[in-house]
């Protein structure tokens, strides 16, 4: 046996953390054609077909619907982006991006 006790005392804390979560919100409005916003889903946010109709209805329906969940960043840059194409086209879609 050894003299000394070599075994820490203090347990190591965990520091890693879970990066916090964002939500990209589709909001309806009266002139963005249906087509347009599937097209957005599909190419911004990588929604396949089913899944962007399933959403570009769903907030046409309830005035919004989420689209999906990313880090902050990843959230803003996405909901920009897809905001920018659309006012080019003089379409006035928006997505809000709020805390999960
Ligand atoms: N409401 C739009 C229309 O009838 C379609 C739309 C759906 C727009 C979802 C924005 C978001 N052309």
């Amino acid at each position: 046996m050894s003299d000394f006790d070599l075994k820490p005392k203090i347990k190591q804390q965990t520091k890693v953390q879970k990066p916090k979560l964002y939500k990209v919100i589709l909001l309806n409005d009266d002139y963005t054609p249906r087509e347009f916003v599937v097209l957005i889903l599909k190419a911004e946010f990588r929604l396949d077909l089913a899944q962007a109709e399933v959403v570009m209805l769903t907030a046409h329906q309830k005035g919004a619907c989420v689209v999906s969940v990313y880090p902050k960043d990843v959230a803003e840059t996405k909901a920009t982006r897809a905001i920018d194409a659309a006012g080019q086209l003089g379409y006035p879609l928006q997505f809000a991006v709020e805390p999960e």
